[in-house]
């Protein structure tokens, strides 16, 4: 029902000219990233965006969302924050004939209810960083502490589930502590306060892994306020390839992260700028082309300054 009410929408209507981006908040450098390539991309393309930024509260997207039917925008493009609890505002888009693309973070409603999800794999992402640590470690004991996305996202869902594949068989690692840093700076290091002190002052501690990088710098912080070398005496792997984790590997006080392109508004415009104009159906898989999706990649922390953002290509592709 859904496809063919698209479909006819589709049919007669001219390129996007509106789009409403309900986005979640600004709770990391990545986020950050998306929002400003976001808006280059409506721009370079004729695109009005009309833009709104959730401060992280579901109920926010759900007004937003609302008032972006009410004005008759062309499209929607929503970075949902949770997974859940998102059917009765798609019917209303959907009822409305307002396509909605999904960016970034997957949601655990009917994809009948969206024309198409950009996003990278974030199961995989979380993998990468467990067989990064699996191969650090070289099978001496390792207790590692870890610090989650905003609890019912699927990043946060899915960095878990990928991190425990990824050590999964390596009997020497194991998660000690586990708790949600809301993927923001100043609840990581908060959340690692109380894991060093947990965990007799980090001695204990072997490593962390943050399902983000902003956690992570918050953590090194904390790190360094317990009078511990981070970097050294806690190896750290986190997800993203912000700047600041960059400046943090150069100066010896990260170790990995795995990187993540911001871009997901580019392959989302293509694809409906495709649909609206002649009605072309995007695939409704999570990953719209394979072709344009990040390659997941870990960048470590031993390259030399001037070659920090270089990369190192080593790992799997994350399309397909
Ligand atoms: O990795 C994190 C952000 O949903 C993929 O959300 C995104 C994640 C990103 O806050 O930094």
């Amino acid at each position: 029902l859904a496809t063919t009410a698209f479909l006819a929408f589709g049919a007669s209507a001219a390129l996007a000219q509106t789009v409403g981006f309900s986005q979640i908040g600004s709770e990391s450098g990545w986020r950050a990233a998306e929002t400003t390539l976001t808006k280059q991309q409506a721009e370079e393309r004729g695109i009005t965006l009309k833009f709104s930024d959730a401060q992280q509260k579901q109920e926010n997207q759900i007004a937003a969302i609302r008032s972006f039917i009410a004005q008759g925008v062309d499209a929607i493009l929503l970075a949902p924050v949770v997974a859940t609890g998102w059917d009765s505002v798609l019917e209303e888009a959907r009822d409305a004939e307002i396509p909605v693309v999904l960016l970034d973070r997957r949601v655990d409603s009917d994809d009948s209810l969206y024309l198409t999800a950009v996003g990278s794999d974030l199961v995989h992402e979380g993998e990468v960083a467990g067989k990064w640590l699996v191969d650090q470690a070289a099978g001496e004991e390792c207790r590692v502490v870890e610090l989650q996305g905003t609890t019912g996202s699927s990043p946060a869902i899915d960095r878990k589930t990928g991190f425990e594949k990824g050590i999964a068989g390596a009997d020497n690692i194991e998660i000690v502590r586990s708790q949600t840093g809301d993927f923001t700076r100043a609840q990581g290091k908060e959340v690692m306060e109380s894991f060093l002190q947990a965990e007799n002052g980090g001695k204990d501690i072997c490593a962390l892994y943050a399902h983000n990088d902003d956690m992570a710098v918050g953590a090194i912080q904390a790190i360094k306020e317990a009078g511990l070398k981070p970097g050294e005496d806690i190896l750290i792997v986190s997800i993203d390839a912000v700047p600041d984790i960059f400046q943090a590997m150069s100066a010896g006080e990260a170790n990995a992260t795995v990187e993540l392109t911001p871009n997901m508004a580019g392959p989302a415009f293509d694809a409906l700028e495709a649909y609206l104009a002649d009605g072309t159906e995007p695939r409704s898989s999570f990953r719209l082309n394979p072709s344009s999706i990040p390659r997941q990649t870990i960048r470590r922390a031993n390259m030399s300054a001037g070659k920090i953002w270089g990369t190192e290509r080593d790992l799997m592709t994350g399309g397909g």
